[in-house]
């Protein structure tokens, strides 16, 4: 479906309180679309991950991805939600990188050892490139870099088995990466951080550079099972978790608040541990006891 940036407006508005946006927000994202020619550049990297974040956002309902790729960014590069392929697909990221002024999103961790060998992105004149040099290249000139998932924020996954414990990393070339982990990442997160960028907001981040507003408390403080008797085996239903591994304690997001799919259902909400996905030492943490996620509260 094809609608206008009115229209998308529209939506934007309706789902302002779902995305936790408040009428500031909404009036300088109106105020920047109205002003720009163009659509928001957008060059999306996907290294050494399972492309779930991509996976999350296309379940964005209100607005949906369609919606957002059609009328307010120019998706330059994303390998797999865009429809030019080999040559042509990297060209077109090249041509945004060369115009500069584009919001970078990084997906999937950024191998560093072997010089990067373990993650090609693509070839260009000749040479392949890796995930680290292209990430290096196009952060230069980028206007903001968003760290998609926490393999991209703190290495998840893709560094488990090292088992160190990756902070986020705050800046890259001197810029402020903002991270949205989670594995995968919320729609909601995504969508939410884009249209604050595009009117000029950076959200407050905590100190894992995560946007206080979708990363505020830890899971404990919106779950029903808080402070009821503790289940000693799963399967146990209305019963606090956490001695059967629940990591709420120790991670911050609003999964309680926000849920998944549209608003369905989230992890404690189908009587499932909190696997502390949003935390820099997922997934490594639910194998060896508790950390504090480095959260406000
Ligand atoms: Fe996300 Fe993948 Fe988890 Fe990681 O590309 S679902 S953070 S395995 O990197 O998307
Ligand atoms: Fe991740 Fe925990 Fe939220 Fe589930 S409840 S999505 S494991 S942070």
């Amino acid at each position: 479906m094809k609608i206008s940036r009115r229209d998308f407006l529209k939506f934007t508005a309706a789902s302002a309180l779902t995305l936790g946006l408040n009428e500031m927000h909404l009036f300088n994202f109106e105020i920047a679309m109205a002003k720009s020619q163009s659509k928001v550049p957008v060059i999306w990297l996907n290294g050494s991950g399972c492309s779930g974040c991509s996976i999350s956002l296309m379940n964005a309902v209100n607005p949906t991805v369609d919606e957002v790729l059609l009328n307010n960014i120019s998706l330059g590069y994303h390998p797999t939600l865009m429809a030019a392929a080999g040559d042509m697909a990297v060209r077109s990221a090249q041509q945004m990188a060369e115009a500069g002024g584009y919001v970078l999103v990084v997906e999937g961790g950024i191998p560093t050892g072997a010089s990067g060998k373990y993650c090609y992105v693509w070839s260009a004149n000749n040479q392949h490139v890796t995930m680290a040099a292209a990430v290096r290249a196009l952060a230069a000139h980028a206007t903001h870099i968003i760290a998609v998932g926490t393999c991209a924020s703190y290495g998840g996954v893709s560094k488990a088995a090292t088992l160190t414990a990756t902070q986020g990393a705050g800046t890259f070339l001197g810029k402020k990466v903002i991270n949205l982990p989670g594995c995968p990442t919320h729609p909601d997160w995504i969508i939410g951080t884009l249209v604050q960028l595009i009117g000029g907001t950076v959200p407050a981040l905590d100190s894992n550079n995560r946007p206080r507003m979708y990363y505020p408390a830890k899971i404990c403080k919106s779950c029903p099972n808080k402070e009821r008797e503790e289940a000693n085996r799963l399967g146990q239903r209305g019963r606090c978790l956490e001695e059967v591994g629940c990591k709420g304690e120790h991670t911050f997001a609003d999964c309680g608040k926000r849920k998944w799919n549209n608003g369905q259902n989230w992890c404690i909400g189908v009587n499932s541990p909190c696997i502390g996905c949003t935390e820099p030492s997922f997934p490594s943490f639910p194998l060896r006891g508790g950390e504090d996620g480095g959260g406000e509260d």
